[in-house]
């Protein structure tokens, strides 16, 4: 994993917890002297064990967590590449693009990344069908990545998990029903 994204939840933890805290999951987690730098890859255990020690010391699961901290590195993601976003007009485009020109932007500008296969389907104007497939397993960070773009867009949407990886199932189909504004 990107230490972009270990830079994420780094920000994300330090804004509500503190830095000690998140000093001390640092600790735990990985090895002394420890820095992320956005460009270059840490393990993907490192961060699935700091997110599973955010979710113990909050009281809460590790599907929540993942959620919360999608939602939170999508504008993480959108500051770092503010270019990236700016080329779709509408919460719809964007979702349809994540695949074919977001994160084929992302493998141009980082050496070997590890990114999921998103197919997104428009089935009708308010309702995207997506796959997600990753042997990192990560469909709640999508889901969390999926409401943090609703939100940058203004608009509402609701999500229905109706097949899981988690659940041994060969990826994920997530329903996205958006308020459709417009598209
Ligand atoms: Mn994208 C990794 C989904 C928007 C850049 N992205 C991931 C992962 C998921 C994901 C899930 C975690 C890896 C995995 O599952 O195997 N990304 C999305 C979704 C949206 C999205 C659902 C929009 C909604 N992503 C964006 C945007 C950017 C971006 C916008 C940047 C401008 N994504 C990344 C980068 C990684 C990543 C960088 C990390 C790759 C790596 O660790 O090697
Ligand atoms: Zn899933």
């Amino acid at each position: 994993m990107k230490g972009i994204i270990f830079r994420g939840l780094e920000a994300l933890v330090i804004e509500k917890c503190g830095m000690a805290a998140w000093d001390e999951l640092l600790e735990k987690n990985a090895p002394d002297g420890r820095v992320y730098i956005s460009a270059q890859s840490y393990p993907d255990e490192e961060i699935i064990g700091l997110a599973q020690d955010v979710a113990t010391a909050l009281s809460m699961t590790m599907p929540e967590v993942l959620k919360a901290f999608g939602e939170y590195l999508f504008g993480h993601l959108n500051r770092s590449h503010p270019t990236v976003a700016k080329g779709f007009n509408s919460f719809a485009e964007l979702i349809m693009g994540i695949d074919k020109v977001i994160h084929v932007e992302v493998a141009k500008l980082y050496h070997e990344p590890n990114l999921p296969e998103i197919e997104s389907k428009l089935i009708e104007d308010g309702f995207i069908l997506m796959h997600y497939r990753s042997k990192r397993q990560l469909c709640m960070c999508a889901e969390g990545l999926i409401y943090g773009a609703a939100s940058h867009y203004g608009i509402d949407v609701s999500l229905n998990h109706v097949e899981c990886m988690h659940d041994g199932c060969d990826k994920c189909v997530i329903e996205v029903k958006y308020e459709a504004l417009n598209g």
